[in-house]
């Protein structure tokens, strides 16, 4: 039988290049998001051009009662989950934590934290019933390390690198690999969102150097899941040449 990864926030960006590469590879997927049109292109899409059998979930990952329902209902239809690739989230402002808007906070913390937190606790007693399974975890070199204005940002990335790390060991016990993806700079709908819809502001974060695209990150989560049983990518950083450091890009140099 086929593996099957469920990914959250397939609409857009490093989630939906990852549904891309992981159908052309042959999972059948469950993809989820709240923009349902989209979900339902995507889906019908892939389904399409790669025959897999791709199911489209709508709802909030920050909302625990839409969580648990809807992988409630895949585990009454028996549905197996081989991989989970946490992938909803985002940056929201760019604020000196003085001048931080309270609900850009919440936003951050809610859906990278919260939502991410919600989705394993669903999806993890699944696995452990199965007696194995996959997380993989995309968390950001603003995991690893701060720069000035990314201060909460930062902060929700770097309890993903945590709880990554809280995973493996609590789950290896069960047969579960636990891995993380962390990116530098990829020019998605990201910028767009932290800068709060402005897509002038969003573009010049790309200006002058040659960033990564999602497809790099989603050939990344490809190589991640596709190794031996007994193998195990702990942890990837993966940055444009450009960017030797969060928050850090050299720019105008050709590259
Ligand atoms: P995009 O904005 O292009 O995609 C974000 C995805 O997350 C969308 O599909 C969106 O779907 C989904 N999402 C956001 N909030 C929620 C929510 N509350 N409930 C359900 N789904 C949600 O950005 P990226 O593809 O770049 O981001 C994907 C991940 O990669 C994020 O975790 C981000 O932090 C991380 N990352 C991104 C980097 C970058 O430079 N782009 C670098 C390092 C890490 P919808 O709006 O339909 O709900
Ligand atoms: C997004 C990458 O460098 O903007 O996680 O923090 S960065």
């Amino acid at each position: 039988m086929g593996k099957t990864a469920l990914i959250t926030g397939a609409t857009s960006g490093i989630g939906k290049a990852t549904a891309q590469l992981l159908s052309e590879n042959k999972f059948d997927l469950i993809i989820t998001g709240r923009r349902e049109d989209r979900l339902k292109t995507v889906a019908s899409e892939l389904e399409t051009q790669y025959g897999v059998n791709v199911k489209s979930l709508c709802f909030d990952v920050r909302d625990y009662d839409a969580v648990t329902r809807n992988i409630e209902a895949l585990q009454l239809k028996n549905r197996q989950i081989d991989v989970l690739v946490n992938n909803a989230g985002l940056a929201s402002g760019l604020d000196k934590l003085q001048d931080g808007d309270v609900e850009d906070w919440n936003k951050m913390i809610d859906t990278n934290v919260k939502g991410l937190l919600y989705m394993s606790r669903q999806v993890i007693p699944m696995m452990i019933k199965q007696g194995r399974g996959h997380i993989v975890n995309i968390g950001s070199i603003a995991g690893k390390e701060v720069y000035p204005n990314g201060n909460v940002y930062c902060g929700t990335k770097h309890m993903v690198d945590a709880l990554n790390k809280s995973m493996r060991r609590e789950l290896a016990e069960h047969g579960i690999k636990v891995s993380a993806v962390n990116p530098g700079a990829v020019e998605t709908e990201f910028s767009v969102v932290r800068m709060h819809g402005n897509e002038e502001k969003a573009k010049k974060v790309y200006d002058g150097f040659e960033n990564l695209v999602a497809h790099d990150i989603a050939d990344a989560v490809l190589y991640v899941v596709t190794r031996p049983e007994h193998v195990n990518i702990n942890d990837l950083i993966i940055m444009p040449k450009a960017q030797p450091a969060a928050g850090n890009i050299i720019r105008d140099k050709g590259y």
